[in-house]
Order: structure tokens, then sequence, then C-alpha cells
């Protein structure tokens, strides 16, 4: 209903949902992997609109039509508002002030992290470029949807461009205690920033409550914990949990149509052949998510518990990522180096013990993994919610695989039929992984129920009316101030 009546919706993020690319045979239209684009294309589809995000493929321009790009390029639905960045943009904004800076630092990394003067005027300059775009292209009274830690600045810049908007922004990544996020130099512009926003969503209640601690620790901003709610410059800013969500449905419409099952039973009937579990680990390599520890107790499981040598396979994707960061691409190089010494370490006559995918898979192979994983594990360090948890849960309709879920991920505090890891700890993850691989089918199937259930009750679709009736609470107090004026 809601849905129906609402004014026209603009997402804003950095990372754009459909890149172009020049190849040798043509144009070719690629998604990258990331949790904010998973969640949000789906919606988009379904809702129409539009999407204003950096163009960063080398065919960007040349899709457009009236400055525009039609997406799904095979079934456009929504529009797709490029904003293009010059190296050195890319450089300060993206590489350096988002992710050597606030990157690591939210996620507790404070010796990784670095805030040089040039990055900062790159990123206010970046984030004047997207306000400045917003502003152009969206609709009278539109609700805009912002996300993240790159365009902290996004929100107060495009309200005073445009004050008929309503603002929703999105933190994906934890937020850090009051005392680590004044360590950026220019803790009190972002935190201006986002208070532009009518509604700041975040991923758990703990990180909504340290937020609004920040927000009374380092500015004059009146703050009530109790309500959620900042005042600030005469208006108030609703601060609030909306753990995001996955297509429950969605996935599992997928995981069952053929060539997804047929995928799935071909790797089972591989597996089974074998007499082999296997454990699977998916992500973007990044330091954030615990890979090199995850190698190491697996390493310690194989000490630990010789006698599963030969009756399991591990099998990693590492997604390269961010590749413009030198520090990502050396992890990569690391990853590399250590999957095939662990191999050295662990010979086996027929199958590696240890399969490395080092690029992304596409989206049916991925969800035909998570069909057929007997383990899947997320060794997050810190984690604001983490996607590749939900998503495994919701393909998992045989029920025959344990999620081994760090304590520290987000999603720790919803999924409580998960085996949860201390990701510091490699011999009590490895013991964790023993339990797995021996738990019996009836309790791996007792708790995947559990979890299935509650990501029916807690989809996407919820997490985005949660956020929609916010701003409609927003909406309508607003016409109410008018009308009383
Ligand atoms: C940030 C926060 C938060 C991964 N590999 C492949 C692939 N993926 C997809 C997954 C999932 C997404 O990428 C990763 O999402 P995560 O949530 O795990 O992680 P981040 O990218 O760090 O996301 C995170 C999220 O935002 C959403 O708020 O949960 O805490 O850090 O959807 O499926 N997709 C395909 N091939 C791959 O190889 N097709």
């Amino acid at each position: 209903m809601l849905r129906l009546e609402m004014p026209p919706l603009v997402v804003v993020t950095s990372r754009e949902p459909y890149v172009d690319e020049h190849t040798k045979f043509g144009i070719r239209t690629v998604q990258k992997a990331g949790g904010v684009v998973s969640a949000l294309d789906p919606l988009m589809q379904t809702l129409g609109g539009h999407w204003v995000a950096w163009g960063s493929g080398s065919a960007d321009r040349d899709t457009l039509r009236d400055g525009v790009r039609w997406v799904p390029p095979d079934r456009p639905r929504y529009r797709l508002h490029r904003v293009f960045l010059a190296p050195e943009e890319v450089e300060g904004f993206y590489a350096e002030y988002s992710n050597q800076g606030l990157w690591p630092l939210c996620h507790l990394l404070i010796e990784r992290a670095q805030f040089a003067e040039r990055a900062w005027a790159r990123y206010a300059a970046v984030n004047q470029r997207f306000a400045r775009t917003a502003a152009d292209r969206a609709p009278k009274d539109a609700w805009v949807f912002s996300h993240d830690y790159q365009l902290a600045l996004f929100p107060s810049t495009l309200r005073a461009l445009r004050p008929d908007v309503t603002i929703a922004h999105f933190w994906h990544i934890p937020w850090p205690p009051a005392r680590v996020f004044q360590l950026v130099p220019q803790h009190r512009a972002l935190l201006q920033g986002l208070l532009g926003a009518d509604v700041l969503g975040f991923q758990t209640p703990a990180d909504a409550e340290q937020f609004l601690a920040t927000v009374a620790a380092l500015t004059p901003a009146g703050v009530d914990f109790a309500q959620g709610q900042v005042q600030w410059q005469g208006r108030t800013v609703r601060v609030r949990a909306f753990p995001i969500a996955v297509d429950t449905a969605g996935i599992q419409a997928l995981v069952q149509s053929p060539r997804v099952e047929r995928l799935s039973l071909r790797l089972r009937r591989r597996l089974d052949r074998r007499g082999h579990q296997l454990v699977v680990a998916v992500e973007r390599a990044d330091y954030t998510k615990g890979c090199l520890r995850r190698l190491a107790a697996w390493d310690a499981f194989l000490t630990r518990y010789p006698g599963w040598r030969d009756r399991v396979t591990f099998l990693q994707v590492l997604v390269p990522s961010r590749t413009e960061v030198p520090e990502y691409r050396q992890l990569f190089a690391r990853l590399m180096r250590q999957s095939r010494a662990f191999n050295r370490r662990w010979p086996r006559q027929g199958s590696p013990l240890l399969l490395t995918i080092p690029r992304e898979v596409d989206r049916p192979r991925l969800m035909a993994l998570f069909r057929a994983a007997d383990v899947v594990v997320i060794h997050s360090l810190l984690d604001g919610m983490n996607l590749v948890a939900k998503e495994f849960v919701a393909a998992q309709v045989e029920r025959r695989g344990v999620l081994l879920l760090s304590r520290s991920a987000g999603a720790a505090q919803e999924l409580g039929g998960a085996l949860p890891i201390h990701p510091l700890d490699p011999e009590g993850t490895a013991d964790a992984l023993a339990t797995a691989l021996n738990m019996d089918r009836a309790e791996r199937a007792r708790r995947m129920a559990d979890m299935q259930r509650h990501l029916t009750e807690n989809d996407l679709e919820g997490w985005i009316d949660a956020i929609l009736a916010t701003l409609y609470e927003v909406a309508l107090n607003r016409v109410v101030k008018v009308a009383s004026s």
C-alpha cells in the first residue's frame, strides 16, 4: 500500500549496480559482488525509480541515452545516473579517505587507518558532486535513500540544495565508539553531514546506540536515547536499527530452478561418491572478513582431527576487491600464497584438500554451491551484517548444512541456529568445525529450519518497508507541521 502511494525513490550509492565495460567482443555489462548492490537491485527492479552512482566502467559513457542508463539492460526497470570521477578523485575519495580511512577505522583497525588532508578535500568534493547530481535528477518531493561511509556528507549537502526531498541514509558497516570516531580529523563535519538525513539506519541496535552516544559526545545536538532521536538545527533525525535482510523467497526460487538444481546435484553427487563433506567460505578478499585467520583455523582443524583429512573438501571463493588499494592487492597475493602452502602442507591423493576460486562466480553457481554445502564458514573479525550467512541459510532447501558464524558479524545477533565461532581462536574454531561435521541430519535440519523461519519473517521486503515506513512518518509529520503553522 505504502509502496503504491509513495513518491519516486532515488537510491544513491558509491558503486553502481551495472558496470558497462569495453571488451574485444563489444560492450559487456557486469554486476559486481557486494552487499549493498545485492540488496538494492531487486528492490529497484520492483519499484522502478532512479539510482545515482559512480560510473566506473570503461564503456559507461557510451551506454548513456540522454544522460541516463536504463537497467537491467535486458529488462529495463529503472534509471541509472552516473557520476564520473577523474582518476585523482577515485584515489582520494574512494581508495584513500573511504577505504584506507573510514573502512578500517569503523572496523576498529585503528592502526591501518589514515586520513590525509588532500584525500579529505577530494572526499568532500565528490560528495558534493553526488549531491548535485541527485539534486538535478530527483523528482519533486522524492524520497532519497543514500548509503554508507563513502557518502557521509551527502545528506546535509543534498538537503541544502533540495529542501523538498526526504532523506534516509543507511550505514552498512559497524559504528565505532565515540573515542575511536573522534580519531577522524574531520569527525564533526562527517557527523553534521549524516545529520542532514531525516532517518539514519544502522545494522544493529548496538550500532544505532553507539552512533547516538557519538553524537552526544562530539556535537552540541540534543540526543534522546529512548526515542532514538537527535534534535539538530530545528529538525528531528530518527536513528534506528534496520538489520539488512535477503530476498529469501527469491533465493529459494532460484536454487530450485532447473539450472541451479542441476549444478547443485552434480556437485553433491561428486562429493558423495568420494564420501566428502564440503566446507565453503565466500567473501570479498578483505582483511575484515578474516580470510587469513580462517586458513589458520582450517590448518588447526586438520592438525587436531587428522581423521577428517580424507573426508572433507574445503572450497574458498575469494573475490578480488578494491584492487585500487595496494593493501588489498597485497592481501590477495598473500591469500593465494598461503592457500598453495596449505595444500603443500596437507597433500592428498586424488583431489586437493583446499580448492580456491580466485574470482567472482555467477549468482546461479554461487547459489548451487550454497545449496550443496555441508558447512559455510563466516570468519569475519567485525562485520556490519554479512549477507553471505543469510544467503546460505535461505539457499539450503535440503537443510543439510551447518552455518559457522563469527560472533562479531551483525548476523550473529539474528541467526541463533548457527554455531558461533570466535574468529581469533583457531583451536576453538577447529572444534566448532568438527562439531558441525559430526552433527546429525536431524539437528542440522532443526537449526536450519529455525533460521529459515527467521529469514522468511524478516526478509528484504520487510527491511525496505521498515525504512519506507519511517520515511512516511517523517513526511507525515512535515505535512502536519506545515498545516498547523
Ligand atoms: C557490506 C558490509 C553488510 C560475494 N562473492 C560473490 C558474490 N558475493 C555477494 C554475496 C553477498 C555480497 O556479495 C557480500 O555481502 P556481505 O554482506 O557478505 O559483505 P560486504 O560486501 O562487505 O557488505 C556487510 C553488507 O554491506 C550489506 O549491508 O552485510 O557487513 O560489510 O550478497 O552473495 N556474488 C556473486 N559471486 C561471488 O563470487 N555473484
